[in-house]
């Protein structure tokens, strides 16, 4: 399979080595475990966590899905319950051939890759999952985007009898989320149908997921049901629920603070005691990629 991926993260760089501390986190770690008494050593994120992944177990079995409950394990435990098999989303508004396209008819002719991306989640964990999937713009040409849409609307699968977390009003179900037509086109943009080379679990977001490296986690959404083309921004499920803590652009920033703790640090999961304190990077990383997108825009205003 093609390893295709903008940083320099590939998969054959993963060896048990990288498990190791590398020479600077020890020094930093080390000092700063004699200075404060604290497991607290910062490293940066280009450092060895960069090329670490994250284990199959913890990608698995620690996930946001509130669909199936608000606890870490609550998806690992109960997203058995989805049936994915069959699966249709619906494409519609301001798109050429909009319909009710099967899974199968979405994934049709793609070429499915890898790319190996960090997940920034905005409670602060991080991790490296290496996806399999195809690029969103790909599926928007075959669809044709009309004259005038300027924005992408997501839903996911909102079904009570399979969905214990839908009984919890947390968010204004079905989950929704959204992306500029730009970003939605950017070629870091994929529609991920597998991690580690398998079928995506369902806890993860079968059968399909958006995955967009560059913004917090929650923009990722899930067991996606309906994509719509339209001309105005749409709203989104973190959005409505607290517009001040999560913006419609959601960009990883570590100079915006959420209104309840900073952003300039991250853990990653599974990293253990001396990664818990990784400076968090702008655009998570993919500043080149992504930057041109926002010039002139005030990013903590639109954050
Ligand atoms: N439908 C849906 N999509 C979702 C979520 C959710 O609760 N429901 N959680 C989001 C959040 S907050 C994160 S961090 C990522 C987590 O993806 P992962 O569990 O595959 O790591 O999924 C995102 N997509
Ligand atoms: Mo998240």
């Amino acid at each position: 399979m093609a390893h295709r991926y903008t940083s320099d993260l590939t998969r054959d760089d993963v060896t048990p080595k990288q498990l190791y501390l590398n020479r600077r986190q020890i020094m930093m770690g080390g000092t700063a475990l004699m200075g404060a008494g604290l497991g607290a050593g910062k490293a940066r994120a280009e450092d060895a966590w960069d090329l670490t992944l994250t284990s199959y177990e913890d990608v698995t079995s620690y996930n946001n899905f509130y669909e199936f409950g608000t606890d870490k394990s609550d998806p690992a435990r109960n997203a058995h319950m989805m049936t994915t098999d069959p699966w249709e989303i619906v494409i519609d508004g301001m798109v050429d051939n909009p319909g009710t396209y099967s899974l199968a008819e979405i994934v049709e002719g793609q070429t499915i890759e890898e790319r190996i991306y960090r997940l920034r989640c905005v409670e602060r964990w991080s991790m490296v999952i290496p996806w399999q999937g195809f690029e969103f713009a790909d599926l928007l040409e075959r669809v044709g985007v009309q004259e005038g849409a300027r924005y992408v609307a997501f839903e996911t699968l909102a079904r009570p009898e399979e969905m214990p977390g839908l009984r919890v009003p947390i968010i204004d179900w079905p989950y929704k989320e959204g992306l500029r037509l730009d970003e939605a086109m950017h070629p870091l943009t994929i529609l991920a149908t597998g991690l580690y080379d398998e079928p995506m679990p369902n806890q993860n977001g079968a059968p399909i997921r958006l995955v967009v490296p560059w913004k917090y986690g929650y923009k990722s959404i899930k067991s996606i049901v309906r994509i719509t083309l339209t001309d105005e921004q749409p709203p989104t499920a973190w959005n409505t629920y607290a517009p001040n803590e999560y913006g419609f652009y959601s960009n990883v920033n570590p100079n915006r603070s959420h209104p309840r703790w900073s952003q300039e640090f991250e853990r990653r999961v599974g990293g253990g005691l001396f990664a818990r304190n990784i400076e968090t990077l702008m655009f998570n990383g993919y500043e080149e990629e992504v930057a041109h997108m926002y010039e002139g825009m005030d990013l903590i205003e639109f954050h």
